[in-house]
C-alpha cells in the first residue's frame, strides 16, 4: 500500500497531542476583542512571574518599526482601537501589515507593545478591567496547562490576529533575516535511544544548526512537514520557505524512539523529547513527538511534529 500524505498523517495513531491547546483557542476566539486583549495581558503578566521571555532580536524588529512608531504616536483611544482591530481581524492598513509578518515579527511586535503598556506609553489594560465570565473561565483553563502548552496558546492567539491573508491577494511576506548556519566546529550532535537512522539524526542536527539547505535535502520532492495543530506543508519549496521563515534558533532535544519498517520498504519512526524556542530558552521545555515516514530511498516523505498532551506521552510508543 503506497502512502499518501493523508494516510501518512495517521502513523502512530496512539500519539496523544495536547488538544487542550486548540480547544482553548476555539473558546478564546469567541470572546470580545477587549476580553481577548485583557485575558492575554493577564495570562502574559502572570506567566512573566515564573518564566522569562527573551527580547526579540533587533534585526527582527526593524521590520515592524514603522508600524510600532505609528502606534506609539497615537492617542490612547486610537491605540486601543488598533489593538481591538487586530483581535477582530479587521481590514485596516495596520491589520494588513501585521498579516504579512512572520510569526516571530508578530510576537516581537506584541512584546514591544507590552513593554510600552507597562511603561504607560501605550494604552494599558485598566487594572480594574473585569473579564466576562467566559473570559475568566478561559483564563482559568490556561492557568491549568503546562508551560509548553501555555506559550503555544499565546503564540497561536497572536498568529491568528490581523487581517486574513487569504483575502489579501498578492502581498509581500515580511520575515526576519535568514540565520547563518552554525559553523561546523561548534555544531552539536544528538543521540536517540532506540534510533540510529541517519536521516532522522541528520534532520535533528541540521535543524539545531539552522542548516536548512541540509534539512531540505533530506526531504522527498513531494515530502511534507506538519507543524503542531496545522495542516501539512507539502512540497520541498513550501517546506523550505517555512523552515527559513519560522524555524530559526530552535533547540531540538530528542530522547528516545522506535523504528518500524513497513511491508513496502518505508520506515515509520517515532521520536519523543523536548524542544526549546528562542523566546524562552531553557525556561520552557516543550514535550514533543516527531512522527517520521521515510520512503524506500531514506528520504522524508512525511514528518509530523506534535506537542504532547503530557510528559507521560514521552514514553508512549504503543501502536
Ligand atoms: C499583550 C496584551 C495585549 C495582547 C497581546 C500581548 C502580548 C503577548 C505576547 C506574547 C508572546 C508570546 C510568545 C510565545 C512564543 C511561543 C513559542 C512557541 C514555539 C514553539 C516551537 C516549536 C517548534 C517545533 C518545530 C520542530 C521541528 O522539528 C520542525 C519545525 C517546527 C500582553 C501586550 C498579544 C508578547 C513569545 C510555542 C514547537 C521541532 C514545527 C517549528
Ligand atoms: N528572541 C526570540 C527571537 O527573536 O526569535
Ligand atoms: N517559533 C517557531 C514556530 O513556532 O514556528
Amino acid at each position: 500500500m503506497p502512502f499518501t500524505i493523508d494516510s501518512a498523517r495517521g502513523i502512530f495513531p496512539g500519539t496523544l497531542a495536547a488538544d487542550a491547546v486548540p480547544a482553548t483557542i476555539a473558546r478564546f476566539i469567541q470572546l470580545s476583542d477587549e476580553d481577548q486583549l485583557a485575558l492575554i495581558w493577564f495570562a502574559y503578566t502572570e506567566m512573566g512571574t515564573t518564566i522569562t521571555i527573551a527580547a526579540p532580536g533587533a534585526a527582527n524588529m526593524v521590520l515592524a518599526e514603522r508600524t510600532m512608531a505609528e502606534i506609539k504616536a497615537m492617542s490612547f483611544a486610537e491605540q486601543t482601537k488598533v489593538m481591538c482591530d487586530l483581535a477582530n481581524r479587521a481590514d485596516t492598513p495596520i491589520c494588513r501589515a501585521y498579516a504579512s509578518w512572520s510569526v516571530n515579527i508578530k510576537l516581537g511586535f506584541w512584546y514591544q507593545l507590552g513593554q510600552w503598556m507597562e511603561q504607560g506609553t501605550v494604552a494599558p489594560i485598566p487594572e480594574s478591567y473585569k473579564l466576562s465570565a467566559n473570559a475568566a473561565a478561559v483564563l482559568q483553563a490556561i492557568r491549568g496547562l503546562e508551560p509548553g502548552q501555555q506559550i503555544t496558546v499565546l503564540r497561536n492567539a497572536v498568529v491568528d490576529m490581523g487581517y486574513d491573508t487569504a483575502k489579501m491577494g498578492t502581498y509581500t511576506r515580511v520575515s526576519e533575516p535568514i540565520a547563518i548556519p552554525v559553523a561546523a566546529a561548534t555544531r552539536t550532535s544528538v543521540s536517540i535511544e532506540g534510533v540510529t537512522n541517519e536521516t532522522v539524526l541528520s534532520y535533528i542536527n541540521n535543524m539545531n544548526a539552522n542548516d536548512f539547505d541540509a534539512v531540505i535535502d533530506l526531504f522527498a520532492a513531494d515530502g511534507a512537514l506538519q507543524p503542531p495543530f496545522q495542516r501539512p506543508i507539502v512540497g520541498r519549496d513550501n517546506v523550505f520557505r517555512y523552515l527559513r521563515e519560522d524555524c530559526q534558533n530552535l533547540k531540538l532535544m530528542p530522547e528516545r524512539g522506535v523504528v518500524e519498517p513497513t511491508d513496502d520498504g518505508f520506515n515509520q519512526i517515532k521520536v519523543t523529547g523536548k524542544v526549546q524556542t528562542p523566546w524562552f530558552g531553557a525556561g520552557v521545555g516543550m514535550n514533543m513527538a516527531w512522527r517520521f515516514l521515510l520512503n524506500p530511498d531514506g528520504k522524508i516523505f512525511f514528518v509530523a511534529i506534535d506537542l504532547l498532551a503530557s510528559p507521560k506521552e514521552l514514553l508512549n510508543f504503543a501502536r
